[in-house]
């Protein structure tokens, strides 16, 4: 039997170069990897970094698939199926709407691979596949497969997981909804295996939270203390309440944490359910104690809540250059299909359009729903504003500035200012991304 894999890309044409601090090897396509039996062949196609043989010789073709990328996987599975190939989808567009994801695939996986792969693999085999898979969370004793990256470039960070899921409740969040606000560390010696086996220069571990968990996540710093390795995650402001914790964290090499700040206005935290962020205490003295041990901060913003105005906008850069971040995000609030948010907006009928996703025209920085204290359109300007305000020369001058004084290390440094100025570049790159039906005549066959 014959496989291949396919990662899609937003918005991308065939030849066409694409967003260059998105191609990060994709684990997902590791880890089925992994769990495929080694009699089978396998081939991959990263969409980002490549063109797609339509015409390359296999029986399956698997695509995971986000609500980002869902129209792009379309049209590659659709192309595939004109050509009598089955198709397999998965990922968190399609456990949001299987029966969407069901119209240009042959059968569709809910869930996690690890338990349920070997028996969509049999009974396709078998000539019995079933339109409607689903696959309980479980992590498997099998590392991700990493050969499946052969000969493909990416950027040099090796993404590694150390759990899945977060037990907050965020309203607009993907990630627990789609592991039902339950958290699943990974054993220990997994994750120090998987080090041991690929040597990575520096690690992102791609948890959505990952002191979801803070004894798990202690016991991990001090089992990657002796490995002497560089790594980088995702969490929340309360890291910084715990001193053993921030110490060991530090110790074991973490070099800069994203967190999820979200907004500035008290009002917009309660509704979106993380009023907990701002009951934590101090946010500028934590936020210190965090930069005094030497890591730095990614930190993150959602706009388009009910409450923010321009004034709140003003608020939150200022703030973000007062801490001289080492990156932000200003986002705007999107609702993903099945999380709570996409079920509020369209009970207060304030979708412009319910499958907003494959809409003609929609652009990556569209708003897509009607927010209450500015115009969707002033709100999609101030988003890019705001980041081009943050990514301007001289802002990314005097953020590296205080990055060197913070930790004096010249290899971040280097990092810092790769990365701003990429990041700087790609503001006006990303807004034109078509992610909608845009895209229909983006495939050479
Ligand atoms: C790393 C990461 C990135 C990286 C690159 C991703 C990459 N190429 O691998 C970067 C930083 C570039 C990135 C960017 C973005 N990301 Co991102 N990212 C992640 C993150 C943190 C980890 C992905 C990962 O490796 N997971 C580990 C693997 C093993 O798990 P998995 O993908 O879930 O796969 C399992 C199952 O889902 C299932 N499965 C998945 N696909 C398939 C397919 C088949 C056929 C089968 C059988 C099974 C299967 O089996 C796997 C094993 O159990 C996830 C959150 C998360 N924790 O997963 C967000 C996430 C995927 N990103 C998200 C978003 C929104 C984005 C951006 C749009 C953000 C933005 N506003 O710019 C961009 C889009 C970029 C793009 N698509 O090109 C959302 C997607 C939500 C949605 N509904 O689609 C997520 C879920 C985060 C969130 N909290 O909401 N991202
Ligand atoms: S804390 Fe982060 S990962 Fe957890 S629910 Fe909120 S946004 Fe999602």
């Amino acid at each position: 039997m014959k496989i291949l894999f396919i990662t899609p890309a937003i918005g991308k044409k065939d030849n066409e170069k694409y967003i260059g601090t998105w191609k990060m090897e994709p684990l997902t396509v590791a880890t089925l990897k992994s769990l495929t039996p080694k009699n089978i062949e396998t081939f991959f196609f990263d969409d980002r970094i490549e063109n797609i043989d339509y015409n390359i010789d296999v029986d399956l073709v698997l695509i995971s698939v986000e609500t980002y990328t869902a129209h792009r996987a379309y049209i590659i599975a659709d192309t595939f199926r004109n050509k009598g190939k089955k198709v397999i989808m998965g990922g968190y567009h399609v456990q949001a709407i299987p029966d969407e994801a069901l119209e240009h695939a042959d059968s569709v996986i809910s869930g996690n691979a690890e338990m349920i792969w070997k028996t969509v693999l049999n009974d396709f085999s078998e000539n019995k596949l079933k339109q409607k898979y689903y696959g309980e969370n479980k992590f498997s004793d099998i590392l991700p497969d990493r050969s499946i990256f052969k000969g493909k470039k990416y950027l040099p960070l090796s993404l590694i997981e150390t759990g899945r899921g977060c037990p907050n409740n965020c309203e607009f969040c993907s990630i627990t909804t789609f592991y039902n606000h339950k958290y699943t560390a990974r054993p220990i010696e997994k994750i120090i295996e998987e080090i041991k086996q690929i040597k990575p220069k520096m690690i992102f571990f791609v948890d959505d939270n990952i002191c979801a968990n803070k004894e798990h996540l202690k016991d991990l710093c001090r089992a990657l203390i002796p490995l002497k390795i560089s790594w980088t995650s995702q969490t929340a402001l309360n890291v910084a309440q715990d001193d053993e914790l921030l110490d060991l964290m530090a110790k074991s090499g973490c070099k800069n944490i994203l967190i999820g700040f979200e907004s500035m206005d008290e009002r917009n935290l309660d509704q979106m359910n993380k009023s907990w962020n701002y009951k934590l205490g101090e946010t500028d003295a934590l936020i210190e104690k965090i930069h005094k041990k030497g890591i730095s901060i990614y930190a993150t913003f959602l706009f388009g809540f009910d409450f923010d105005n321009p004034q709140n906008f003003r608020r939150t850069i200022d703030f973000a250059l007062k801490h001289k971040f080492f990156y932000a995000a200003f986002n705007h609030l999107l609702p993903f299909p099945g999380t709570p948010l996409y079920q509020r907006l369209k009970n207060e009928n304030r979708l412009l359009y319910d499958k907003w996703w494959l809409k003609d025209d929609y652009k990556y920085g569209d708003i897509p729903y009607k927010p209450l204290a500015m115009p969707y359109m002033e709100l999609r300007n101030y988003c890019a504003d705001a980041r081009r305000e943050f990514f301007s020369v001289k802002n990314i001058i005097k953020r590296g500035i205080a990055q060197f004084l913070r930790n004096k290390d010249l290899f971040l440094l280097m990092i810092f200012f790769t990365q701003n100025f990429n990041l700087r570049r790609e503001i006006d790159e990303k807004l034109n991304l078509p992610v909608g039906k845009g895209l229909d005549n983006a495939v050479s066959k």
